[in-house]
Order: C-alpha cells, then sequence, then structure tokens
C-alpha cells in the first residue's frame, strides 16, 4: 500500500494533465501469481498541459518488466521508474506510442484493489486507485481514453472471459489456452476498466431500447446459484426501462454484463459495460434474502446502471468532484425505487439512513463537504455525505427550481457533457440557465459541511389573532471550517388547528403566492411570517417530506406532536412525530422522570387501527434506535441508560398496544407464496414489528409466538425477524434457534454472515465473548469483507452497549481486529475504524477509553495511509 502523501491533495491545485492518451490496448495474460500486463499507449501532449513536461506515470505495487518507445525497446537509463511511478524525462514531442510490460499477482493482493482473486475468479476494482496496481498509468478521473482488452487465460481454469465494451474477437490457442478481445468505443478513464476472468453460471436476457438497440443483458454468478439471480435481472431491465422514461436515457453498448462475486470492498461498482458486484446485492431468494436484501439488489442494481450516464458518459474532472456522479446517482436510485415501491416509505428510509451516517459524519471529526477541498487518501471519501448528503442536494435542486426547469437542466447536463470529465460547475450551470436564476448561494451546500440548524420561535397573539413563525438558521463549525454562511434552505410547511384541520396559508407577505403552497426558502439568517386571522396558535408542520438535511430546534411540543401524528398529511411528518414522541419519551425516562405514555399509546393505536399502509405502520412502530438516541443527544452519552430508557418505552407501549399488536399479528398471517413486492412486504414488516413488540411488553408470550413463528417460516424475512425477537428475549429459545439457523444455512455464506451480525448486536454482557468466540469460529475470516462487517461492523454499530462497554473490553476486540485487517485490507480497516469516530460525544469515562483505542491503532508503526488518515483525523 501506498503511504498517503505528507502534503493532503487540494482541489485548488488542479491542474489538466500534461499528456493526452488517445487509445490504450491490454494484453493480459491471466496466471494466478504472475499475471503478464502489455499496456501499449498511443500519447501525445496535451495542448492544455506544461510545454516540455516530463511524462508520469501512476504506478502502485507492480513489477515492471520491459519497456519500449514507438517500437525500439528503451534501455534501462532512459527511464525512472520506482514502484510508484514511471518516468520519461524527454519524451517525443509529436505522437508516440509506449508499450510498458509488468507482472502482478492477483493471489497475493488482499487489498482486493486492482487485479485479484475471488475464489477460482480473478477479477478487478479500479475506482478511485487500483488501475495503478494493474500498469503504469496516467491514473486520474481527467484522462480518457478508448480501450481494447485482449485476454488470454486457460481454457479450463477460465473459460469465461470479459471486459468493458463489445466483444470483437475470441478463440482457442496452443496448449489449452484460449483468448478474447473486447472494445469499449466510449472514451472513458481508468477507473471503469475492467476485467473478469473464471468460470461462472449465468442467465441472459434480451432488451430492446427505446430506439431499437438490441442489448444482451447477462448475469454471472457462481455455478448452482442462476436462480437467485433473477430478481437482479429483473431489477436491471427495469431500471433501464425507468432511466428511458424518465430521464430519457437509453443504453449504449450491444451487451450489458454484470458480475457477482463474493471478496469486495465496497457495494458494487459501475464499470462500462461489466459491473462488478458484491455478491450480496445480486443474489436473492425468498429462502435467504429478507426483504430488505430485494430492496437492496434493486436500489444497487438501479444506482450501477445509471452511473452509465452520470459517472461513465459524463466523468468527474477530478476526485473531488465525486458528489457530481455519486450523489446524483443516488438520487437517482431514490426516485427510481420511489416509483417501483412506496414513494413515502422509501423517503423515511433514506432519512433515517441520512441520519445515521451523514448526520453523525457531519457533527464529528471526520466531517468535510460534499465536495470536499482537501484529501490524504481518496478510498475514504467514499461516504454518507459525499452520497447521501449529495444526492439531499440534488433533490433540493428540484425543490428549489421545480422539476420542470429541473429535467430541463438535466437535458442539457447530458447533451453539453456527453463525453467529457466535469465539474460540480458544469453541473450547476445546466440549472442555473434552465431556471434562469443565479445559484450561486445554492452552491454553498457542496463547499460547506456541517448540518445546518433551523431554530423555530412562535408566538400567537390572542389580541391581533396573528402568529408568527420566525425560522433562523445556522451551521455549527467543523475541522477547518470556523465560519459558515446562509444557507438556501427549502422548507415545505403546513399549519393544523387544534381539531386536525388544515389551514390555508394566508399572508400579507411579499412571497405570499409561495408561502400559500406550504413551500418557502430560508436563505437568510433569520425570517418571520405572519399568519393573521387565527383564533389560537396552530401546530406547525415543518420540513414536511424532509425538504432539507438540516436540524430543527426546539423540539416540538407532545401536544403539537400528538396531533400532527393523527392529522398531519405529509406521511413523513406523520412519522416523524412518532419518532419526536419517542424521543421525548426515553429522554424523559433517562432523566429519571415516570412515564405512562397513555397519550402516546392511544396515539400509536388509533394510527394501527386507521392506517391502511402497513409498511407505514411498521415505520411508526419502530422507534429510534440506541444509536439515533446517542445521535440526539449528541454529548455527554451513556449507552446504558440510553438501552435502559428505549427498552422501558418499548415495555411500557408493548404492554399497553397488547390487543391492537395481536389483532396485527392476526390480521396479517402469512398465506400463499412468497413475493418480493412492496406491498407483501409491508405486511410482512408490520407483522414482524408488532410481534418484537409485543415481546418487549410480554416476554413469555413473546418468546412463544417468536419461537411458533420462526418454526413456521417459510422465507428469511419472517425466519430472520422471528430469531431477533429470540435474541432479545434470550434464554434456551433463542440459543436452539441460532443453532438450527447455523446447520440449515452452514453452507450459505450471505445468510451466515446474517447469523453472525445477529449474535453480534445481542444487547448482553455475555456478547462480548460471544463475539470473541465468534471471531475464532471456523467459518469467520478477517480477509473477507463481507464476513468482516457482519461480526465486527454490526458489532461496533449495532451494539452500543457491548462496543462501549465500561471496562473498555468492546474497544479492546474491536481495536484488534481492525489492526490485523490493516495489513491485509486497508480500505476495509480504515471503513471499519470509523465507527470510533464519535468518541467525543461519549461520558467522560468511555471518551477516555474510546480515545486510548483510537491511540492505540495510530501508534502502530506500519499502519496504512488510509487507516492512518481515519485515525489521524478522528483524533485531531
Ligand atoms: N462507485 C461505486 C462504489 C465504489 C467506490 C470505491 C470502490 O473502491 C474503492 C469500489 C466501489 C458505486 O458508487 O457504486
Ligand atoms: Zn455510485
Amino acid at each position: 500500500m501506498r503511504n498517503p502523501p505528507p502534503q493532503p491533495i487540494r482541489l485548488k491545485d488542479y491542474a489538466p494533465p500534461d499528456f493526452l492518451i488517445d487509445s490504450v490496448e491490454l494484453f493480459f495474460s491471466l496466471h494466478k501469481s504472475k499475471t503478464r500486463v502489455r499496456s501499449r499507449l498511443a500519447l501525445r501532449r496535451n495542448p492544455k498541459g506544461r510545454s516540455g513536461a516530463p511524462l508520469v506515470l501512476d504506478g502502485d505495487d507492480l513489477t515492471l518488466e520491459r519497456v519500449s518507445l514507438d517500437g525500439r525497446p528503451l534501455d534501462r537509463e532512459a527511464y525512472e521508474t520506482g514502484p510508484e511511478n514511471f518516468k520519461l524525462a524527454q519524451p517525443p514531442e509529436g505522437p508516440f506510442i509506449l508499450e510498458i510490460e509488468t507482472l502482478v499477482d492477483p493471489t497475493a493482493n488482499t487489498q482486493l484493489s486492482g487485479l485479484y482473486r475471488s475464489g477460482a475468479n480473478y477479477c478487478t476494482q479500479c475506482e478511485a486507485q487500483g488501475f495503478r496496481r494493474i500498469t503504469y498509468f496516467l491514473d486520474r478521473p481527467d484522462a480518457l481514453a478508448v480501450y481494447t482488452t485482449r485476454i488470454e487465460a486457460d481454457k479450463s481454469e477460465a473459460p469465461l472471459l470479459l471486459s468493458n465494451g463489445d466483444l470483437v474477437e475470441a478463440g482457442a490457442l496452443e496448449a489449452g489456452r484460449h483468448f478474447a478481445v473486447w472494445r469499449d468505443p466510449y472514451p472513458k478513464p481508468c477507473y471503469l476498466f475492467a476485467l473478469v476472468g473464471g468460470d461462472l453460471g449465468s442467465i441472459s436476457r434480451d432488451f430492446t431500447t427505446k430506439s431499437g438497440r438490441k442489448v444482451k443483458l447477462s448475469i454471472f454468478v457462481e455455478h448452482g446459484k442462476e436462480a437467485r439471480a433473477d430478481y437482479a435481472m429483473d431489477a436491471l431491465e427495469r431500471a433501464m426501462r425507468w432511466d428511458e422514461e424518465r430521464f430519457g436515457r437509453e443504453y449504449d453498448l450491444d451487451v450489458f454484463n454484470i458480475v457477482a462475486v463474493s471478496d469486495f470492498n465496497m457495494g458494487a461498482m459501475e464499470n462500462k459495460g461489466l459491473n462488478i458486484f458484491n455478491d450480496k446485492y445480486v443474489l436473492a431468494s425468498p429462502q435467504t434474502a429478507t426483504d430488505a436484501d430485494y430492496a437492496a439488489v434493486e436500489a444497487v442494481i438501479a444506482h450501477e446502471y445509471f452511473h452509465n450516464w452520470t459517472g461513465n458518459r459524463i466523468t468527474c474532472r477530478d476526485w473531488f468532484q465525486l458528489c457530481l456522479k455519486e450523489g446524483l446517482t443516488v438520487y437517482r436510485d431514490q426516485e427510481f425505487s420511489a416509483d417501483m415501491r412506496s414513494r413515502a416509505v422509501k423517503r423515511i428510509n433514506d432519512v433515517r439512513t441520512l441520519r445515521l451516517t451523514q448526520f453523525v459524519e457531519d457533527a464529528g471529526p471526520l466531517a468535510h463537504p460534499v465536495r470536499p477541498d482537501s484529501y490524504r487518501a481518496i478510498d475514504n471519501f467514499y461516504t454518507a455525505t459525499v452520497y447521501e448528503k449529495g444526492a439531499e442536494i440534488v433533490r433540493m435542486l428540484n425543490t428549489l427550481i421545480g422539476a420542470e426547469a429541473f429535467a430541463r437542466g438535466m437535458e442539457i447536463y447530458f447533451t453539453r457533457f456527453d463525453g467529457t470529465a466535469a465539474t460540480v460547475e458544469d453541473f450547476l450551470s445546466c440549472f442555473a440557465e434552465s431556471a434562469k436564476r443565479d445559484l450561486s448561494q445554492f452552491a454553498r451546500w457542496y463547499s460547506q459541511a456541517g448540518t445546518p440548524v433551523v431554530e423555530v420561535a412562535t408566538r400567537h397573539d390572542p389580541q391581533t389573532r396573528v402568529f408568527s413563525l420566525t425560522l433562523s438558521q445556522s451551521t455549527p463549525p467543523t475541522p477547518g471550517q470556523e465560519q459558515k454562511l446562509p444557507l438556501e434552505i427549502p422548507i415545505a410547511l403546513a399549519l393544523f388547528d387544534a381539531a386536525g384541520n388544515k389551514l390555508a396559508l394566508e399572508t400579507n407577505d411579499a412571497k405570499a403566492d409561495e408561502i400559500a403552497q406550504g413551500r418557502i426558502v430560508l436563505s437568510s439568517e433569520t425570517r418571520t411570517l405572519r399568519f393573521p386571522n387565527l383564533a389560537a396558535a396552530p401546530s406547525v408542520s415543518l420540513l414536511r417530506g424532509f425538504s432539507a438535511p438540516a436540524r430543527l430546534e426546539p423540539p416540538v411540543g407532545e401536544a403539537d406532536l400528538l396531533r400532527l401524528l393523527a392529522h398531519d398529511d405529509d406521511p413523513f411528518n406523520r412519522w416523524q412525530a412518532s419518532q419526536s414522541l419517542a424521543l421525548r419519551s426515553i429522554f424523559a425516562r433517562v432523566r429519571g422522570e415516570e412515564r405512562t405514555d397513555d397519550a402516546f399509546a392511544d396515539g400509536l393505536g388509533r394510527l394501527i387501527s386507521q392506517s391502511n399502509d402497513p409498511a407505514f405502520t411498521a415505520l411508526a412502530l419502530t422507534f429510534p434506535s440506541e444509536a439515533d438516541l446517542a445521535r440526539e443527544q449528541g454529548e455527554d452519552v451513556d449507552p446504558d441508560a440510553l438501552h435502559a430508557a428505549r427498552k422501558a418505552l418499548r415495555e411500557t407501549l408493548g404492554h399497553a398496544l397488547k390487543t391492537s399488536l395481536a389483532k396485527i399479528l392476526e390480521r396479517l398471517t402469512e398465506q400463499g407464496a412468497y413475493s418480493p413486492d412492496a406491498a407483501s412486504a409491508g405486511r410482512r414488516a408490520l407483522h414482524n414489528v408488532a410481534l418484537d413488540l409485543l415481546a418487549a411488553g410480554d416476554g413469555a408470550l413473546g418468546t412463544q409466538l417468536a419461537e411458533a413463528h420462526f418454526n413456521a417460516a417459510r422465507n428469511m424475512t419472517d425466519r430472520l425477524a422471528a430469531l431477533g425477537t429470540l435474541a432479545l428475549v434470550g434464554g434456551d429459545a433463542r440459543e436452539n434457534a441460532f443453532a438450527r439457523f447455523y446447520e440449515e444455512f452452514a453452507e450459505d455464506s450471505l445468510v451466515i454472515d446474517k447469523w453472525f451480525s445477529l449474535q453480534a448486536t445481542i444487547p448482553e454482557e455475555a456478547t462480548t465473548r460471544r463475539v470473541l468466540d465468534l471471531l475464532a469460529h471456523k467459518d469467520f475470516s478477517l480477509s473477507n469483507p463481507n464476513r468482516a462487517r457482519a461480526l465486527l461492523g454490526a458489532f461496533a454499530a449495532g451494539n452500543p452497549t457491548r462496543f462501549h462497554a465500561r471496562d473498555g473490553s468492546g474497544y479492546a476486540l474491536f481495536v484488534d481486529a481492525v489492526i490485523s485487517i490493516d495489513p491485509k485490507n486497508p480500505q476495509l480497516a480504515a471503513r471499519l475504524l470509523t465507527s470510533l469516530r464519535s468518541w467525543r460525544t461519549l461520558e467522560p469515562d468511555r471518551r477516555r477509553l474510546a480515545e486510548e483505542a483510537l491511540r492505540r491503532v495510530a501508534a502502530v508503526p506500519t499502519l496504512s495511509g488510509d487507516t492512518n488518515d481515519i485515525a489521524t483525523r478522528a483524533l485531531a
């Protein structure tokens, strides 16, 4: 692993490349430990580069075998080289051909970046900087070239040979070898290069684009698992059709290939025409995948496909512009899922993720702008801020300028920047043009880190009957950004009277029309709205649909929340009311107040009986997690106190709602064949949430029902949910169920990952021992990212009382594991370590222990650049 440069790389230092690569011919001779890579580059000086500059190519961990220039072998003195670069001090002034031969060892590549082996297959991962681990190259996203790739391999070892673009030739060679030649006509940066060699099964389907192009879609998976790719194929077809209809985007090659591998650092990768996936986001069957897994497969398949336009046809000028492709593509996949499923439920789930990941990131030492202005290790910037907050910015843009101007702006973007490496400014310029509007203040969302706080103050004057609503914004300081400027915050709002009627929003404001429609923009520090003719103070529903990634303060009062829970016609804020009521009660309990929560229970009871959307009801009955509570508290966090208070609320509500919950169970008993559609999934979700809450109120009954549910379950959703409930109630029932589950699925690694995760999250003292035992389990491995995350990631993120154990035992086992993973897979180690980023929000004793744990990592002398970057920033 290369160490990060001592000096960070800065956006303001961007300079175009000194050379252009017109075409790349690659020749791979695949071999387990000595793969030979010959690269033939057609180079010329970039008129926009520095005149007379040397040619410097990037490399990482390469063995250089041979170099030739315009067909003549180069002497060793003619160039400079090290493992990290290749330099020609005086390249020809005119165009020239450079041929470089390197040797790489895919088996020794445990970083899973570059060319590596997953099981018996060869595969690549080049984003962000993996291509330089294959050959010396201009490894930067603004160096676009056309690629032709010839792959040779033993036919018995790798009957399947894939790369980007379309297949142009294939055939047999001597000695049991064979070859395939692929050509990708679309210029691309090297991070989109991909190669796969191996022996895999597949499913295929024909797709005709709206203009009549015939495309062969194929998904390659482990032999025997072909049927588990059917849902992914179905999602792919729907995504392709949707992108044609919603964004006018068509696919542009004759084939589209997806390969699932079981060793992968991230979710998936959008390589041109050859997406490579973590198999977790391809494989799904009713027996092995939950409803949430099905939804994730659909979303990730769509996400990678949508990158074909937002990322590939239009790529990023430099890695600072990562949100240009990621934020926009997440927005697109969110919209797709919203159209395929319930829009309200999708929005609620997306906001839950945003708060759980991005808000926490934004409030801690790793906070950075959606477009960072400096980095030391780019792999550490594939963050919730770049992805999820990046998507929120695109969503706000749509809200601010309206769907029509947004659609026209997208059209301009696709037309004007096709085939280029673009910037955030390029993107925004399209919308400034389509909306005829200045977007310079809006652009601050990209450059300013931190979650803005909108402070709400209300006043009702019974004499004048005027209700005034004052909104003030501020953004807390973040690392390197002390001062913040006002943002343009779109705020959707409504008012409800005591009977729950929605009031007309009449004002004498200069922007009365905008207000009447329930949408305002807070662009100055403070804005006051005055509503005349109101006999009493109404309840205010703000940030409806979560119209901006902001926090509202202070918390809304209980009476208003109960009213909104009953009457708000914005499902997001109706759900928010349930969450806010739960938060109020839990924090009151933390302060030692006695609570009965009768009114809250009544409100939920009414919601249960009136709602005809089971998925929504399930979300309203899912209370903020312990991690949510820690984030809301923000300082002096004692995870034990939060756990106890949350448990007490669930007991109270489970008890109070017993009859309603039992009715749900009766009403929603699964019948018929499993179908992953949103409506069926919603019914299962409600059934399982009801069972879990019922068990919180009555452990004995809960155990009995959960055991029965576990035994009767015919799909993984019900199976795992029942196991989760049993995991909380404990006892023999739990241990028996875990044992049976293991026996049944021992051969199925994605299911065994769930088995590891669920055990790691049991909130009991004995779990620390259990996790230590699981680390030594014969099925455990620190080398497989999914497995490592299943145990350690789940422990750190999903078991606050044990991870933050008072005696430091949770940190100890976690940090030991991170330190062991780091030399093998720095990206994985670095990402896991981010779980400690909120250490400063803990109460003093744990804060000290967590800091020591981080310091122990930082002190490892051989620490990788990636992990060092996280440890250093977290401690700064
Ligand atoms: N671009 C991919 C995610 C991805 C990012 C980095 C990787 O390696 C460091 C791998 C994949 C996506 O957004 O899906
Ligand atoms: Zn992406």
